[in-house]
């Protein structure tokens, strides 16, 4: 469905387009709490015994090993599971294992009511699996796997123990739920096989981009591939003891009559032919009628009785509310909740994605929803979906999920996965451990199991990665390298110093070493571009580190060549933001190093303050290198808050020191014609020390230029302050500029093609540059001797060459350039410079 797609890219991706131009509107914008916690949890001894889901109960005995070498010879008795065995031979020489379920086996063996429990036990007689059902001896014989796999069963001796296990919530799986490409039916085969193996029970089909899924084809029988890939998916799902649930997103044209209803009975028979026993109805990211939640109940008991409870064998129907979140759900009995709530068939499970979209799971937010729609809500968790942060890949653990919770609480977790589903395991075997057993979950243990389960020849690799590739940065905040401790370069230990080394020495080779370990080829395949990436970030880290030592030990003319050589080209910015890792703690590390140091050698060299600034204000993220989207002289680039504004919020510039500032120039919003993201209602100061703060301007109101040009005042510090207004959203600013430079006020005449942007090079500034072609002259002031030009040669053109000239446009002497640092003494009688050739010029320093 091409307009969806499209408005979900433009929601997502926080483009220039404004509430109003979206065809629904999710109160104008996500917000994710912006709040980073850490990951809780520690690594435990399993006395190499590894189980995923932690069982409820484990008991190793003492003393005792049942020899499994000959194989088992199985006892089947209600003679389902012959062919979940290939991890084993199945001979009569072998070690009795008797599999049985019921709920008369399952109650002489203390089994749990439960669809799902199981009972096992491994002694000198042999292993015996008794499940309450038969997804329960299932899963037993899951774990017997997993034992079996275990380093502690190396030499084929398993030991002696008995398991008591059953799972909290009786949902426990995935929703292919995500804008973008739908998964591969490779993919999909693979990851049902995961769900069995980790004991997840559904697998909800419902990829937004499946048009036979969504508008417009959701009344159309799908093409025969299809349709036979579907059959397949459900013969896979059934023999993993997987529930595949069909979902249909209808609700952007439906039309509430019965024309419609008999195309959605039909869709629902056709995938009944191919198989499919349950079913569910999304009315997610819709607007217009199809919203309407009497005519969604309506339709929805109607089904129940018309087709759940005549059709044989179909599950409980699930529905996706549009009011899916606390953050548009309308709270009141007339609102669309307290509906489902009173009149929905109490069979009927509703999902809830908790506060905002992409949110923690906490008792608070089911309650809440709870109360209004009278039973335990269907958690769908949006982790660790990516769709409106393309450019991550979420590697980190599962966590954020209260772990105090009971089936009363919710009746089950489902996943929304990223488009990548390889990458998506990791993060699956922490779903499948949490929703199995909350009590005992543990996010940093499951992460290290879940990366030796699913890399073993590579967990080093891959852990690598996958610790600095957690965070989206903008959108549902995770923690990303927690063990990584980054500095400034005014304050570290030589320790420090060398860890770090260390550690952009191992990201740089990472990607060699996934490639040549990893035997997960699909995996690879979907990590590639951001491997890498992720290797360039470790070489640039690691030379931030040697510039640091070169600038303190080196000449200027090496410190400055190390220093630019080390520079992200605009391509490798490009590169970068398209595929981002590390973007907690890493890409910051290196940006601050090369600004700290570019600024430090530049006051050096001038002897003053640079004209650098830095971001401040109310919110957190003003402290990152996010702020410096509004302070790069590129009002395509903005500076977004990521959260709400109110009454107390403001966003300035720390100028490093008092300066005689005299003008003041502001772009709010992501836009200046439509943009909701700006203060609506603001004022202008400035102070010197940072208390008392006093006024530039009048207050102002819906203003997105905001420019100050009046009597000069001695600040260090100038914001924007919101004054009082009901706005809510987030706050974004292109551009913050304190004295912007101009071409009058210098004390000199510069020439060149783009005179506007020349002035970067006499700005102060060390991290803005002119991109020279053709030549920039300018003339020289009365007692000016010498001049330093700090530039970036581009290697493949010819030598730049600096000439000086007398007022009669006599050339007096010719320097050739080939060096990124360069002196020059001004000869007698020169009143101007000329500089020709390609190249970057950071900064010219007269003297
Ligand atoms: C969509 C979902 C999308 C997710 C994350 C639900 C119920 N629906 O805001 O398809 O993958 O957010 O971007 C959603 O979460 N809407």
């Amino acid at each position: 469905m091409k307009l969806l797609t499209a408005l979900a890219a433009a929601m997502f991706l926080c483009s220039n387009l404004s509430g109003q131009e979206q065809g629904f509107d999710l109160t104008t914008q996500r917000s994710e709490n912006q709040d980073i916690y850490s990951v809780p949890g520690n690594v435990l001894n399993h006395g190499g015994l590894l189980i995923n889901p932690t069982p409820h109960t484990l008991r190793v005995a003492e003393k005792g090993q049942l020899d499994i070498s000959k194989g088992l010879h199985l006892k089947d008795i209600k003679k389902r599971f012959s062919e979940d065995f290939s991890f084993i031979t199945l001979t009569k020489k072998g070690v009795k294992l008797t599999i049985d379920y019921g709920s008369k086996a399952a109650a002489k063996h203390g089994v749990k009511n439960i669809s799902g429990a199981y009972a096992m036990n491994i002694d000198d007689k042999g292993i015996s699996i008794i499940g309450y059902d038969e997804k329960g001896a299932f899963y037993g014989i899951q774990t017997l796997r997993q034992i079996v796999e275990s380093p502690i069963s190396a030499e084929k001796k398993l030991p002696y123990l008995t398991i008591n296990d059953y799972p909290d919530l009786s949902y426990r799986g995935v929703v292919e739920g995500f804008y973008g490409t739908p998964w591969s039916h490779q993919v999909r085969m693979s990851l049902i096989d995961l769900y069995g193996k980790f004991k997840m029970n559904y697998y909800l089909y419902g990829p937004k981009d499946d048009h036979y899924h969504s508008c417009p084809n959701w009344r159309l029988p799908y093409p025969e591939k299809e349709a036979k890939n579907i059959k397949e998916l459900v013969e896979a799902c059934n023999r993993n003891r997987v529930d595949f649930v069909w979902a249909i997103h209808p609700g952007q044209d439906i039309k509430w009559n019965n024309e419609d209803y008999t195309n959605l009975v039909n869709k629902f028979n056709m995938m009944y032919d191919l198989g499919v026993r349950s079913f569910a109805i999304f009315f997610d990211d819709i607007d217009g009628e199809g919203t309407n939640p009497r005519k969604q109940t309506e339709l929805l008991n109607r089904l129940n009785e018309d087709f759940v409870k005549v059709k044989e064998g179909v599950a409980p129907l699930i529905v996706c509310p549009t009011d899916y979140s606390k953050l548009w759900a309308n709270p009141t009995p007339q609102g669309s909740l307290s509906i489902y709530g009173n009149t929905l068939d109490p069979s009927i499970n509703v999902f809830w994605t908790g506060d905002v979209v992409c949110s923690d799971l906490t008792k608070e937010t089911m309650d809440w929803v709870n109360s209004r729609i009278k039973r335990p809500a269907l958690y769908w968790w949006n982790f660790p979906v990516t769709d409106y942060v393309r450019h991550i890949i979420m590697q980190g653990p599962v966590y954020g999920l209260e772990t105090s919770l009971t089936s009363n609480d919710l009746c089950g977790l489902i996943s929304n996965p990223m488009e990548h589903g390889e990458a998506s395991k990791l993060a699956l075997y922490g779903v499948a451990d949490y929703s199995w057993n909350m009590a005992d979950y543990n996010p940093i243990d499951n992460w290290e199991r879940g990366l030796a389960e699913l890399t073993p020849e590579a967990k080093e690799a891959y852990r690598t990665f996958a610790i600095h590739s957690c965070d989206t940065e903008t959108g549902y905040r995770r923690a990303e390298s927690w063990e990584t401790k980054t500095f400034s370069i005014h304050n570290y230990t030589e320790a420090d110093f060398n860890a770090l080394r260390k550690e952009f020495e191992k990201i740089e080779q990472t990607p060699a070493e996934l490639q040549s370990k990893c035997a997960n080829k699909a995996l690879l395949n979907e990590l590639q571009p951001w491997l890498v990436e992720f290797g360039k970030l470790g070489t640039r880290g690691k030379r931030a580190l040697e510039v640091l030592k070169t600038y303190q030990t080196a000449d200027d003319a090496t410190f400055w060549a190390a220093y630019v050589n080390n520079l992200m080209s605009e391509e490798d910015r490009k590169a970068f933001n398209a595929h981002k890792s590390g973007t907690m703690k890493l890409q910051p590390f290196y940006e601050n190093t090369m600004n700290d140091l570019a600024y430090e050698f530049l006051k050096k060299l001038t002897g003053e303050m640079p004209s650098v600034y830095k971001g401040i204000g109310s919110f957190n993220n003003l402290g990152t290198t996010l702020s410096k989207l509004m302070l790069d002289n590129d009002s395509t680039t903005f500076y977004t808050s990521g959260t709400s504004q109110n009454n107390q919020s403001w966003i300035g510039v720390d100028l490093g020191c008092v300066r005689t500032v005299s003008e003041v120039s502001i772009l709010q919003g992501r836009n200046s014609i439509n943009d909701v993201d700006y203060f609506d209602h603001t004022v202008l100061e400035y102070s010197e020390e940072g208390k008392v703060w006093k006024a530039l301007t009048d207050s102002l109101k819906n203003q997105y230029v905001i420019a100050w040009k009046e009597t000069p005042v001695k600040a260090r510090y100038v914001r924007l302050k919101k004054l009082p207004s009901a706005k809510t959203n987030w706050a974004a600013i292109r551009s913050f500029e304190v004295n912007p430079i101009r071409l009058e006020s210098l004390p000199f005449q510069v020439e060149a093609k783009d005179r506007e942007k020349a002035l970067f090079a006499f700005d102060k500034h060390p991290d803005t540059s002119y991109a020279n072609s053709g030549t920039l002259s300018f003339t020289l002031p009365e007692k000016a001797t010498e001049c330093t030009l700090l530039m970036k040669p581009d290697a493949s053109k010819s030598p730049v060459q600096l000439r000086q000239l007398a007022a009669d446009g006599k050339v007096l002497s010719t320097t050739t350039i080939d060096t990124p640092f360069v002196k020059v003494n001004f000869v007698k009688g020169a009143t101007k410079v000329e500089v020709e050739g390609k190249v970057e010029i950071f900064e010219i320093i007269l003297n």
